[in-house]
């Protein structure tokens, strides 16, 4: 029912992933792990077949409702980890765990199915004064938050929230992180668009005292992907290469959770077609950007 010709929808999403799990028990189980504001059940998909304590990967899309193509190939990636986790992935699923959440803005996504396609933050309503709804989920984490590149005004596309976390969907993806936070090596949230592969930090400009590491491994996983169809990409922090914005994801797990290697990944295309990517590019952006992840999992794999 799901096969990346076409854009799907939140409960086009969930149902696929429960269908997923029905017929992969052996590698791959769904939790629902929380509720939106507006009453969606969030699920969360872990693939893995060894031990529990085995090095984690976190993965989400679609904090960004209009950013279409991040849930498509989110979706893309755990199917061929899934389908094939007996065949070429079966020494990774047995030695990596992935946790994986498809869609973390469903009110926000599915209001881009229904009433405005441009749609970017949550739906939830905090505004007594003027009535607008809604707070960029990726200025709502608690690290740093509001401090630059963020917005006061619920009228904002870039309002930070009345607090870090105000927002429900985000407590739910930050307590999921934490849960796996001991053993999590990498946390990669994907985006639209601008082809980008950046780390932290968003809300300084100067770098972590690790930078060269997770430079390192975003350039061999920029080399894989763009040796596929060759899609080019800029690596760099997200201060350094876009803007400087605090309360985003990559910060928080990178600084609180203490993941070592946080990224960004803004998926294509550079602006032709920005957030309205047209439905015959899904499986090459999708195949494309499994090649780079692959390289960051095989990483993971081989140093531990
Ligand atoms: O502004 C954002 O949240 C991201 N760009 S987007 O066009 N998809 O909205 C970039 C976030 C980079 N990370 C941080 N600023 N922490
Ligand atoms: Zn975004």
């Amino acid at each position: 029912r799901i096969d990346w010709t076409d854009y799907y929808d939140y409960d086009q999403i969930t149902g696929w992933l429960d269908s997923l799990a029905t017929d992969y028990p052996s590698v791959c189980k769904t939790e629902d792990v929380g509720t939106t504001y507006e009453g969606r059940t969030m699920k969360l998909i872990t693939i893995g077949t060894g031990a529990a304590d085995n090095p984690g990967i976190f993965i989400d899309g679609g904090i960004h409702a209009r950013e279409w193509i991040s849930p498509a190939t989110v979706t893309y990636m755990i199917n061929e980890l899934v389908t094939k986790g007996s065949g070429e992935f079966s020494e990774l699923l047995s030695k990596v765990n992935f946790y994986v959440m498809p869609s973390i803005n469903p009110d926000g996504y599915q209001y881009t199915w229904t009433n405005d396609r441009l749609w970017r933050k949550t739906r939830s309503d905090t505004d007594s004064s003027f009535g607008c709804k809604g707070v960029d989920p990726n200025r709502n984490w608690g690290f740093h938050w509001n401090e630059v590149g963020a917005s006061s005004s619920p009228c904002s596309d870039i309002y930070a929230g009345p607090e870090p976390f105000s927002e429900v969907e985000m407590q739910v993806v930050r307590d999921q992180v934490n849960r796996f936070a001991p053993t999590l090596q990498a946390y990669l949230t994907f985006h639209s668009y601008s082809q980008l592969w950046m780390y932290p930090w968003g809300f300084t400009s100067d770098l972590p005292d690790d930078w060269q590491d997770m430079d390192n491994l975003a350039q061999n996983a920029v080399t894989a992907l763009t040796s596929l169809y060759g899609t080019r990409y800029e690596i760099g922090s997200s201060t350094n290469t876009i803007y400087a914005a605090a309360g985003g994801s990559d910060d928080w797990v990178k600084g609180v959770a203490g993941v070592k290697y946080a990224y960004t990944v803004e998926l294509r295309d550079t602006g032709s077609y920005g957030f309205l990517l047209p439905t015959n590019q899904i499986i090459p952006t999708a195949e494309e950007t499994f090649e780079g992840v692959k390289v960051v999992a095989d990483f993971i794999m081989n140093n531990n």
